[in-house]
């Protein structure tokens, strides 16, 4: 069995690369909950969304967020009534957030609701949050504190990172489905997708439960980067490491995770950093890391658990 925690879009790309090869009782999918906000009443759970209409074949590609063939009435007749325009709700993407928002009003928790909307949505996997408790990232800015989404969609990720603040994850409990999956002996490898390590896997470490069960892991742990040549595949990771003091490429991804992880996939482009990730006890892995297609999906999933099999 494998446990997968992923964030954004390079994460939902791999985890749809492993669901491709392992069934749904083998795989084990935590999701960040650090990207839900409510706007306008709605409940929005971005990476929830990302791997479920990308499991569910419906995902936008190039966006990389929402629905394939999008429209976006809604949001015109929303501006002519001077709603707010910063964050898009496409026509059918409006659908999930009602009902999600619904079940949830109605006593729901939010994994119940993401296993609901996605039978809804035909997918055999389950799709997990890490916690059905609200986890809401914070980056400090010189401006001062500002909520993830004003962040990284109303100001286009312009402000210059100083930290960030993952409010409610000190209370947060670790999902009890994660966490007999991390305690289950069919357990054979944990993979950290190539998400945003600050806004898409932290928030998930921030809660001391899954920190603890992987410091204290017996099955190799592998983080495979989101950066490619000092930049990331998408968002905002390596501006956000420059600003932070460190050079984005797989030796500050290891730093990162140190301790948390046994082996570090990073694309062959930087191939040369080879040996100063190979320290320390970490094996690393230049593989291509790009994820185009379905099968450069698959092909990364496949060599991603071989390397875990291979430094058990
Ligand atoms: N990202 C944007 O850059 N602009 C948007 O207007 C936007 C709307 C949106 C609506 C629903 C949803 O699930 C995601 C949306 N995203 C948008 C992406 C969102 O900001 C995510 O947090 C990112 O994908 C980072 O994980």
């Amino acid at each position: 069995m494998i446990l997968a925690l992923a964030g954004g879009v390079g994460g939902a790309k791999l985890i749809k690369g492993l669901a491709s090869i392992c069934s749904p009782d083998e795989l084990i999918i935590g999701v960040n909950v650090g990207d839900d906000f409510v706007h306008m009443g709605l409940h929005i759970s971005p990476d929830l969304d990302s791997v479920m209409y990308k499991l569910a074949g419906l995902n936008d590609r190039e966006r990389g967020w929402g629905l394939a063939n999008e429209t976006w009435h809604f949001m015109e007749n929303l501006k002519r009534l001077g709603g707010p325009s910063w964050f898009n709700l496409g026509d059918q993407d409006l659908a999930t957030h009602i009902q999600r928002t619904s079940l949830l009003k109605a006593g729901n928790s939010l994994s119940m609701v993401t296993n609901q909307l996605s039978q809804a949505l035909g997918i055999a996997h389950q799709i997990s949050p890490i916690s059905n408790f609200r986890i809401s990232t914070f980056v400090e800015s010189a401006l001062g504190e500002i909520p993830f989404q004003d962040y990284f969609v109303r100001l286009q990720c312009e402000p210059e990172v100083l930290g960030f603040r993952y409010e409610g994850a000190e209370d947060a409990e670790l999902l009890p489905y994660i966490e007999q999956g991390l305690l289950s002996s069919q357990l054979r490898a944990i993979i950290i997708c190539p998400s945003n390590p600050f806004v898409s896997i932290q928030p998930m470490l921030a809660i001391s439960e899954l920190k603890r069960l992987l410091l204290n892991r017996l099955v190799p742990c592998i983080a495979v980067s989101p950066i490619v040549r000092g930049k990331a595949i998408k968002g905002p990771a390596a501006k956000m490491m420059l600003e932070l003091g460190s050079n984005p490429g797989p030796e500050a991804i290891a730093a990162h995770y140190k301790g948390l992880i046994d082996g570090l996939v990073f694309d062959k482009a930087d191939k040369q950093e080879l040996d100063k990730v190979s320290s320390g006890g970490l094996v690393g892995l230049a593989t291509n890391t790009l994820m185009n297609s379905d099968t450069d999906e698959k092909v990364l999933a496949e060599n991603v658990l071989d390397f875990a099999v291979r430094i058990a």
